[in-house]
């Protein structure tokens, strides 16, 4: 493989899935059928909408992938995903058939323009810290999951 899309360390990641717009399931589906490396996906949460202007409720998911993709080789991977679900990216936090964002990996930090990691809203949010608790328990506190914001419910699994 080119040495530019992998390295030879393979890391635990979580990206969060969520999707307010259309037949969300299916973009859901979409998004995990076609993620590489996936070792597991959450069951599937209703969540209210944090942030943006006044929307529908989204379904929200975390896959964890098992990944020796580099970071920006990943977000590629992710963009690519959410344009083949119809994405327009019109308003930020706005309505969107699909979001695919890094939250988390590990012994992974940057700040770059493009690409933040951890993802910077991640512990505000109870959309990430729900479904993600459910895969790694050990990474995400009550007291985190207490403090952060939104209203969610566990629906099943996809
Ligand atoms: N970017 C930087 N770091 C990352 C990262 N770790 N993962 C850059 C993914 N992208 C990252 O994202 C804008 C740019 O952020 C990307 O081009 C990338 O270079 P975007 O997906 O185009 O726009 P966005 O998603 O509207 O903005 P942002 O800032 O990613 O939004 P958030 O913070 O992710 O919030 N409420 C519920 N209930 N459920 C949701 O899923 N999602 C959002 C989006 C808001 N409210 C929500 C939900
Ligand atoms: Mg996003």
């Amino acid at each position: 493989m080119n040495s530019s899309v992998a390295s030879s360390v393979r890391r635990r990641t979580f990206l969060s899935v969520g999707s307010n717009l259309g037949d969300r399931v299916s973009f859901l589906r979409q998004a995990i059928e076609s993620l590489p490396d996936v070792v597991a996906v959450s069951p599937v949460y209703e969540t209210a909408p944090v942030g943006g202007p006044d929307q529908d409720s989204f379904l929200n998911v975390v896959v964890e992938l098992d990944t020796d993709m580099m970071p920006l080789n990943l977000l590629g991977v992710c963009h690519r995903i959410e344009a083949n679900a119809e994405r327009v990216r019109e308003e930020r936090w706005g309505p969107r058939t699909l979001d695919v964002d890094i939250i988390w990996m590990a012994d992974m930090e940057m700040d770059t323009e493009r690409l933040t990691i951890p993802h910077p809203r991640w512990k505000d949010r109870r959309f990430v810290l729900a479904p993600m608790r459910d895969l790694a328990p050990e990474l995400v506190s009550d007291e985190d999951l207490r403090l952060s914001d939104g209203s969610v419910t566990q629906t099943g699994d996809l």
